[in-house]
């Protein structure tokens, strides 16, 4: 989705569309003006970003119908979604200042009976023991250790506590987000001429949290994946900090002016996402995740192309989850795929040459990320 390294920068039909709109004209035009321009707006985003859908495909899986199904099955009546039922727990519930308390990341190794079972969270939840990549403490391991131990020799890793002091742990948050950057245009897509399609936050905040014929209703809902943001908002560069195992990177020698897109705002509901790729120029990559829970499969360099990307009717994460996804599921051990269950305050490192596909969980909450590409020591 965001993998261009060069958008074409003209603006879309959408961004056209957006500029006849003076900034906070939908406080004085009233609610049905807001509405209707609200709807406009998403049709017209949604249009661009994928022309091979007409309006009503975008749910035409009902998968939100069917996730709603699935955890009032097994979920239990009064359960928020992601709380495990009682019994359902095997091993451990999310901790470490995590207030969901999901059963996510307990690890333990494979191949339990549990694996089968139904996960009380939702159908694309997997049981904590399919997590099996390690964490480790940013307090505790010094940038010399982690490229010794996870760099160098290109194993992925989760990290915990790189953003605790971060603005953004507070100002990315949908309420901030949303009061701060209200008629911000973000970038939620791109068209079929590679230009940008882009949503104010106001809309598409409505869009992702609250409007129920919104995201909640699509497949794959529209995900704010944005690059270009940070210029035309540097606030929001300033909102975190490069943690130390990154800072030493090669990429900032290409020089400012020259160097491709590598740090990207990212917040998207439960089933948006990326789709299986493999991240360009020899990059690694971080990826703070600061509120929701994502869903990672990575396979190490090498793996065949035509067992992990088989041809699909489209690229979506969530496509892959669904027809790929059930297929490696047991093969997946010998190709070496790792899978996480990323929760909030969790970096995932993902090393040059891993290919990975990913998908944001959860129910009315969005995940809100900052996703950095970078060439480091050894790559
Ligand atoms: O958070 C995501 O949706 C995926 C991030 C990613 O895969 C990437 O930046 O390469």
């Amino acid at each position: 989705m965001h993998l261009e390294l060069a958008t074409r920068g003209g603006d879309s039909a959408v961004d056209r569309a957006d500029a006849a709109d003076a900034p906070g004209a939908d406080g004085e035009g009233g609610a049905a003006v807001d509405e209707q321009r609200y709807r406009r707006r998403i049709a017209k985003a949604k249009r661009a970003a994928r022309s091979e859908l007409r309006a009503e495909q975008w749910s035409r899986m009902r998968l939100a119908e069917l996730e709603a199904e699935h955890i009032a099955r097994h979920g239990g009546p009064d359960m928020p979604p992601g709380r495990p039922a009682d019994g359902a727990s095997n091993g451990g519930t999310c901790g470490d200042g995590c207030a969901c308390r999901i059963e996510c990341c307990a690890g333990g190794g494979r191949g339990s009976s549990d694996d089968d079972r139904p996960h009380p969270a939702g159908m694309f939840w997997i049981p904590p023991q399919r997590d099996s990549v390690p964490r480790i403490d940013a307090a505790r391991v010094s940038p010399a250790e982690f490229v010794a131990e996870w760099e160098a020799p290109g194993r992925p890793v989760v990290i915990r506590g790189v953003s605790d002091e971060w603005p953004a742990s507070t100002a990315w948050m949908p309420e901030a987000f949303v009061r701060t950057y209200r008629n911000q245009k973000f970038k939620v897509g791109q068209d079929d001429e590679g230009d940008k399609v882009t949503l104010a936050a106001k809309y598409y905040m409505r869009y992702a949290l609250t409007d129920p014929d919104g995201a909640r209703a699509d497949d794959s809902p529209l995900y704010i994946f944005d690059a270009s943001v940070f210029k035309s908002a540097p606030q929001l560069a300033r909102d975190y900090t490069v943690p130390e195992y990154f800072r030493d990177d090669l990429f900032r020698l290409v020089g400012s002016s020259r160097r491709p897109p590598y740090r990207w705002i990212v917040m998207g509901p439960a089933r948006s996402g990326t789709g299986i790729h493999i991240d360009p120029l020899g990059t690694s990559a971080w990826n703070t995740l600061l509120l929701g829970h994502k869903r990672w499969a990575l396979f190490p360099p090498g793996t065949a192309k035509d067992k992990i990307d088989p041809k699909l009717k489209d690229r979506e994460a969530v496509t892959w989850f669904m027809n790929v996804y059930p297929k490696l599921r047991a093969a997946g051990e010998d190709l070496g795929m790792v899978e996480i269950i990323q929760r909030p305050g969790e970096t995932v490192f993902v090393p040059g040459g891993w290919a990975h596909v990913v998908m944001n969980l959860g129910e009315a909450h969005a995940a809100v990320e900052c996703d950095e590409w970078f060439w480091g020591h050894a790559s």
